[in-house]
Order: structure tokens, then sequence, then C-alpha cells
């Protein structure tokens, strides 16, 4: 068997992360989202194809080399998951196939079940919110089509971008139309099979899955890969040092004296923590990155060599890569009426659904100190925050922010 993974999207959902790196490459426990599909694919087929686009090919073969992966550029035009699918096309050779899209975390362990069936396959994940998703519609357990983000969604049971499916699919590539956003969508080309007498199975599945879309997504993810790990010690632990629960300390990583670390936390290759700074539950420190004297972390992303120093609180917040926070840095990420906090996507503002979230902050940006940082706000890569400053707005790529 072989695997088609869809890894060509532009992830603008996601800025500011993705203004500095691709979709793919945002980092679950410090490790590139991609690396997490192929090194489980590769359990379970023999051949992998990523479908990427064209300016990432440097970086995403560097990343994957070492691994049994072909690459694919996108089409260039009209984008979509059906052209991400029909750039493909030539890899099928008659052969059935696992097609995933690229910005999923689940369990993986689903894999071993999906390439075991006969028939044509849609996964399907029960959800809160279906109108978000595409939608299944189905009798006797086939599928009778893919609604996208219905008013009056039909069930609860949304795509979850994980297919089995034999090449005849193919066939109906060239009868599909540009959709209502725009785009050639793979699920449209799954509408077209249907009505045609090509017939998918639907298998219901219960366990983890988040499509990673919008920044508080990669704080979701980051916990569930957390529930999973084993706790594991391998880099140096100072005297007075207290860790509770599980905690992964990757090698070349020191944690000073009077730190007090409550797991699940992961602190990545070359990190400093400390002296006397405390650690809550979901923090994952990147590589070489820096957290401390006397701060606080709690349920945050801190990517690779950004630094938080001195005497900070970060909360529920995702802090991309080479970030530096001045000290006395406060992120605020619960609201005082306690409602859900809003965040701003692609220009509308949305209800995370999160009483707790605190900021997102891209890739090489400066905080001065003593800033302080409103719930939701999003600061762009390479920004700049005056010292004493309050972030109650978005700040802009590049931004030289002040109050
Ligand atoms: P989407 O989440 O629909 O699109 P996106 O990744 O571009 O994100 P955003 O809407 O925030 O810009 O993509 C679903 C999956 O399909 C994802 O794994 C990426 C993949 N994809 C492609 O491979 N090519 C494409 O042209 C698009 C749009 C998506």
């Amino acid at each position: 068997m072989k695997a088609l993974l869809l890894a060509a999207g532009k992830g603008e959902r996601l800025q500011p992360i993705t203004e500095t790196r691709s979709k793919p490459l945002v980092p679950i426990l410090d490790k590139p989202l991609l690396l997490w599909h192929l090194e489980n694919l590769e359990r379970v087929v023999d051949k992998i194809y990523i479908v990427i686009r064209k300016e990432d090919r440097e970086t995403i073969s560097s990343l994957v080399n070492g691994h049994k992966v072909s690459i694919i550029e996108q089409k260039e035009g009209v984008g979509g998951t059906g052209t991400a699918f029909s750039s493909a096309l030539s890899i099928l050779n008659g052969d059935n196939f696992l097609l995933i899209y690229g910005d999923i975390f689940y369990d993986f362990s689903l894999l071993s079940q999906i390439v075991s069936y006969q028939d044509n396959i849609i996964v399907g994940k029960e959800v809160g919110n279906p109108r978000d998703f595409g939608v299944l519609k189905m009798s006797n357990n086939y599928l009778d089509g893919i609604i996208e983000k219905p008013d009056s969604p039909p069930s609860n049971l949304i795509n979850a971008g994980i297919y089995k499916l034999s090449s005849d699919i193919a066939t109906f590539v060239d009868k599909v139309k540009i959709s209502s956003r725009g785009e050639i969508e793979f699920t449209d080309i799954i509408n077209v099979a249907i009505k045609e007498n090509y017939k998918v199975n639907v298998i219901t599945y219960k366990g983890f899955w988040i499509d990673i879309g919008k920044p508080w997504h990669l704080l979701e993810a980051n916990n569930f890969a957390l529930s999973l790990a084993n706790p594991n010690i391998k880099g140096e632990i100072e005297e007075d040092v207290r860790i509770k629960g599980k905690v992964i300390v990757e090698e070349g990583a020191l944690i000073k004296s009077g730190s007090y670390i409550e797991g699940p936390a992961y602190i990545g290759k070359g990190a400093t923590v400390g002296p006397n700074t405390y650690l809550r539950e979901g923090t994952v420190l990147g590589k070489n990155t820096k957290a401390g004297s006397a701060v606080e972390i709690k349920n945050s992303i801190v990517m690779e060599d950004s630094k938080i120093p001195h005497l900070s609180y970060v909360g529920d917040s995702v802090i991309c890569e080479d970030v530096n926070l001045g000290a006395g840095t406060l992120v605020a990420n619960l609201r005082f009426d306690e409602n859900h906090v809003k965040m701003r996507i692609k220009g509308k503002l949305e209800d995370s659904g999160r009483k707790k979230l605190g900021t997102v902050i891209g890739g090489h940006s400066r905080i001065g100190i003593n800033v302080t940082i409103l719930p939701g706000v999003k600061i762009g890569s390479y920004a700049r925050i005056y010292p004493g400053a309050v972030v109650n707005r978005d700040v802009n790529k590049g931004e030289f922010f002040r109050t």
C-alpha cells in the first residue's frame, strides 16, 4: 500500500505561526508535524508521497532525508485539496492508497486498522461544532455525500481527512468544478464519484483527532502528544529541583536549582530552565530555549531558540522561534468576565471556545521589559513591542508597537 499526504496548504488561519514556517513544519513536542505523519505512516505502508508547495521543496527535502518518501509539487493555478490530489495522479498506478490531510493530528494507531479494510474507507469523527467542517451524510454506513460547512448539519460526524481508496477515484477528477471558496476540493471529487456509484464505507473514529487549523489547536495537539509520551530524563537536573508527574527532559537540557516542574511537560534539547522557575502542566519548551530565572509558564509552547529569561508569566500561549521576552513580560490568559477568549483569524474575530487563552507571538519578535499582553492578542513575526506597553490589539508582522 502507498500513502499520499497532502501538505501543500497555505495555513493562513495559523498566522503568525505560519509567517515564518510552513504548516507541515509546526512543532508537536518540538518535532515537525510532517515527521509525526511520516514516522507513523512508515509503519503501515511501503511508500509515501507528499504533495507540497513549490517554495517548501528545499526545507521539506532536507527534513525528510532518510525517509521512504517522494516529494510531489502541487500544480500551479487554482489550489485546493483536489488540486493537491490531481498533482499526484501518476503515482496511483491502479493501486489502492491512503490519502491523509497533512494538518491533522490524531492517535496514529488508527492507521493499522484502516489499511486492513478491503473496502474504500472515509474516517468520520464526531465533533461538537460540525458547521466548521465537511459533514458526512450516510446511509447504512455508506457515504452519501460530504457537505462543506453546512448551516444545518445532517449529523455531528465530520470528515477527518483520512481515506483509503481505490485508484478509480482518479477518473472523477475532471468532473469537478471550482468551489464557492475558489478551490478544487477533494470532497467534491468524492461527491461526484458517489453519484456515479463509487462506494465509500464510513468508519466512525472515537479517539483523539484535531485539525490544526487555528493557533490554539496547536496547544491541544501538543497536550495530546504529551499524554502519550513516556517520562524520560536525559538532561541534567541540579540539586533542589522538584519534578512531579510525567516530564520529559531531553539531552543537553539543564534544570537549575529551585525549579518546580509539574508534568506533563516537555523540555527540549539544550534548553535551560531556572533557577527558581515554575513550569506547569502542558508546557513544551523547544530546543535551546531559556525559561528563567523566576519565570512561570503554563500550558504553552515555546519554540526553538526563544528566551523568557527573567520574572515573566506565560499561560496558554504559543511563542514561536527566536523570540525574546523582556524582563517582567506578563501574559493575561483569562478575561475578567470569564467568557471565552476570542482571537482574530483571517481578520474575523472568532470564539476560541476556551476560557483560557493567552497570546501567539510570531518568530523573531522582541518584547520590551514590563510588557503586558491581553488575552487572545496576536503579535506578528519580527515585531517589536516598546517597553511598558499594554498590547491590547493584534500587532502586524514587523510592526513597532507602543502605547
Ligand atoms: P486546509 O486546512 O483546507 O487549507 P490550508 O492548509 O491552506 O489552511 P488555511 O485555510 O488556514 O490557509 O487544507 C487541508 C489539508 O489539505 C491540509 O493538510 C493541506 C492540504 N492542502 C493542500 O495540499 N493543497 C492545497 O491547495 C490546500 C488548500 C490544502
